[in-house]
């Protein structure tokens, strides 16, 4: 399964796990490295030292590459792109802004650089900046989303830029991995599929939540304050959705879900927890080891993309 981005990040397979605040931490980035795709850790709103511990930890725990999420919206991002500098870390990704000021001297330190983009625009900047490949992240993701389908965004993102493109948003199978691939996707990046698993360190709660979710279950709140969220809907959903409706400030809607994100992850509330989640939390029915997962998603990957010539 060799494409530009196994190449390009010195992995077995071109799977990316997302850095998924709260969740993605140096366990399960450990794990998804270990069965040949690319953990990432992710720093969302945590101060840089948590984050260079963690990147420590998860060496201990593996040799393999593996990459740091940073989520741009963070107060501390300036000093945890200089972490990751310092750590030398083989790959960054950075989610919800544009990373821009940080790329030269992630370049200087030997960084892969990945940006999470969610328009061409987007996209075409960062590969004039210097990014290695970008992710194109569909609206069908968990999480802070753009307006655009994965269906939609793949095929123009690569159409508009030379770097490698991962597709990410609505994939937890190898249909969608042989579909991201068609429409010109070198590799994919997985959020929800991995919150499911066994060494995800997050609440069961949260877990089960996912695995009974249906198709149509995930909310987006936040559209009306310019930070929309894809959740699982619940009680605080819905009346946070009911708020918005009727006008509800920025303060009041924050009050609802201050703290949410850490109340769904680690003590399961998931009456006024924030469950973050993409649309394809309805095709998500167990909770397997990474390397399941991942030997899974390779075996189905094959047998669709037999014969097509597309990998090697
Ligand atoms: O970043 C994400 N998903 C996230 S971040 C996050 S942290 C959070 N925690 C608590 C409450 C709310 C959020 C949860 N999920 N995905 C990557 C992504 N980036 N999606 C869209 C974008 C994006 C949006 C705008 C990237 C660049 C961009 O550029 C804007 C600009 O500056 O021009």
């Amino acid at each position: 399964m060799q494409t530009e981005i196994t190449k390009l990040l010195g992995i077995q397979y071109p799977i990316i796990q997302g850095g998924m605040a709260w969740v993605a931490e140096h366990h399960l980035a450990a794990a998804v490295s270990e069965a040949g795709g690319l953990g990432l850790i992710g720093a969302a709103n945590a101060p840089a030292e948590w984050v260079r511990e963690q990147i420590r930890k998860a060496r201990e725990l593996t040799d393999k590459p593996f990459g740091v999420n940073i989520m741009l919206m963070s107060p501390y991002a300036d000093e945890v792109a200089q972490v990751v500098a310092e750590e030398k870390v083989k790959v960054v990704t950075t989610g919800a802004g544009n990373p821009g000021k940080y790329l030269e001297s992630w370049k200087n330190a030997g960084i892969r650089i990945i940006p999470v983009v969610a328009s061409v625009a987007m996209a075409k900047m960062m590969e004039r900046a210097g990014a290695d490949a970008v992710v194109a992240e569909g609206t069908e993701s968990g999480g802070h989303v753009g307006e655009t389908t994965t269906m939609v965004l793949v095929p123009q993102v690569a159409d508009a830029v030379k770097i490698p493109v991962i597709a990410a948003g609505g994939i937890a199978d190898g249909r969608g991995i042989a579909a991201a691939f068609m429409l010109g996707a070198k590799g994919v990046q997985l959020g929800t599929r991995f919150v499911a698993t066994k060494e995800a360190v997050v609440h069961e709660n949260y877990k089960q939540y996912i695995i009974k979710a249906k198709d149509i279950d995930t909310r987006v709140t936040g559209r009306s304050t310019g930070h929309p969220v894809r959740v699982l809907r619940n009680q605080i959903t819905n009346k946070y959705l009911e708020m918005e409706k009727q006008g509800a400030t920025f303060e009041e809607l924050e009050s609802l879900t201050v703290g949410g994100l850490r109340r769904a992850v680690q003590e399961g509330d998931t009456k006024t927890g924030s469950l973050m989640s993409g649309q394809i939390a309805g095709m998500i029915h167990d909770e397997p080891t990474c390397a399941e997962v991942i030997q899974r998603l390779v075996a189905e990957t094959d047998k669709l993309m037999k014969g097509t010539g597309m990998y090697e």
